[in-house]
């Protein structure tokens, strides 16, 4: 007897147990579980991890090389030893890549930045910037080859992602060069337009000088990087920031190579007779507005129109190109690689 209430335990134990176990099969029923996608494309992601390529081009002497310099090789690179006022950024003469692996709360992000020779310099400029054409061409052709090839399961992604174009703050606008350069280059990636060394100008000119550099990339028939549309559903603050960064074009900018220290505390900036600049105040440059669109908001976005526009038109002329004989031969192609090395 003195089992009885034990027994009753058990009892409706069991009978509970049978109950959750009815639940969880009817909710089995309900989902099938493929709203685990998202995670594990995720998990999947962040193991093989992300890669992103941005190009500097543009006249000679605007500020490139520093620009780079200021906006990943010592902000980024935490290891990396400040340089002083000494060390001198000289004038770029190839095409030079920098490949910088960071890490950011376990998402592993390898940044290439390509520096290249600015143009303008020679008598007669014609197809000045054809290296750096050249150089876009090359990546797709590789990634092409890569992507018919037998191995395109670890294909390395060199593809220029961003073109950051520097316009000089000294002319009325865009020179002849800048229109024919943005122009060869607009098919092949994202421009992304810049007004150089903008401490030389004030705040009414800064203005001005990027109505009028929209205007002219209007009536020219430049296609830069267009920031995708603002889904109606964000919140006011977002859709306010997108509106802001939307206006901005071309941001205007201020590098330095050197740290300097007021009032206690170091920022980059330059100084001058008349005062200091903080290449990071907002109200001295678009320098932070720039950063945060290419490190936060919208990597993900030009390195999709990357693949999805100026990738697929270079393969689109690629296969057109080809003779029948060698488009037959396309998707055969890995097998020759594979007779080729047995
Ligand atoms: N006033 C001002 N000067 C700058 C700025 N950025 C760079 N400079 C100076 O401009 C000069 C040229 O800078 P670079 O970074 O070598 O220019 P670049 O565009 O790489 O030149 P190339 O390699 O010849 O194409 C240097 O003396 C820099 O110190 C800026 O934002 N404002
Ligand atoms: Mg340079």
């Amino acid at each position: 007897a003195d089992k009885y209430p034990w027994n009753c335990f058990m009892l409706f134990q069991q009978l509970f147990h049978v109950q959750t176990k009815a639940k969880y099969r009817d909710q089995d029923k309900e989902y099938v579980g493929f709203a685990t996608l998202p995670n594990q494309v995720h998990r999947k992601t962040v193991k093989k991890g992300f890669t992103f390529t941005i190009m500097v081009a543009g006249v000679s002497g605007l500020g490139k090389s520093t620009l780079i310099n200021t906006l990943f090789l010592t902000d980024l690179y935490k290891d990396r030893k400040v340089p002083n006022a000494q060390e001198q950024i000289n004038q770029t003469v190839n095409i030079v890549k920098h490949t910088i692996s960071i890490e950011e709360k376990g998402i592993k992000l390898r940044l290439t930045i390509i520096d290249t020779p600015g143009f303008g310099d020679a008598v007669d400029n014609t197809e000045s910037w054809k290296p750096i054409e050249d150089y876009i061409d090359q990546q797709f052709e590789q990634y092409f080859r890569d992507e018919s090839g037998l191995n395109r399961r670890n294909i390395q992604d060199n593809r220029v992602h961003c073109c950051l174009y520097f316009i000089s703050p000294f002319g009325h606008g865009l020179r002849p060069l800048d229109v024919a350069c943005m122009k060869a280059l607009q098919e092949k990636v994202n421009i992304v337009p810049v007004v150089a060394k903008a401490d030389s100008l004030t705040q009414a000119e800064v203005y001005r000088k990027k109505m009028k550099i929209r205007e002219e990339i209007k009536q020219y028939g430049i296609n830069i990087y267009q920031f995708p549309e603002c889904d109606s559903d964000e919140d006011e603050d977002f859709k306010n920031q997108d509106q802001i960064l939307k206006d901005s074009i071309p941001f205007a900018v201020i590098g330095s190579n050197v740290q300097v220290e007021s009032e206690g505390h170091k920022f980059r900036g330059r100084v001058y007779p008349w005062g200091l600049v903080e290449v990071e105040n907002p109200a001295h440059s678009d320098f932070l507005l720039l950063r945060n669109m290419l490190m936060r908001t919208h990597m993900q976005d030009l390195k999709d129109v990357t693949g999805e526009t100026h990738y697929e038109n270079y393969r689109a002329q690629c296969i057109q190109n080809m003779t029948p004989l060698t488009s037959m031969l396309l998707p055969v192609l890995p097998l020759f690689t594979f007779f080729f090395f047995f």
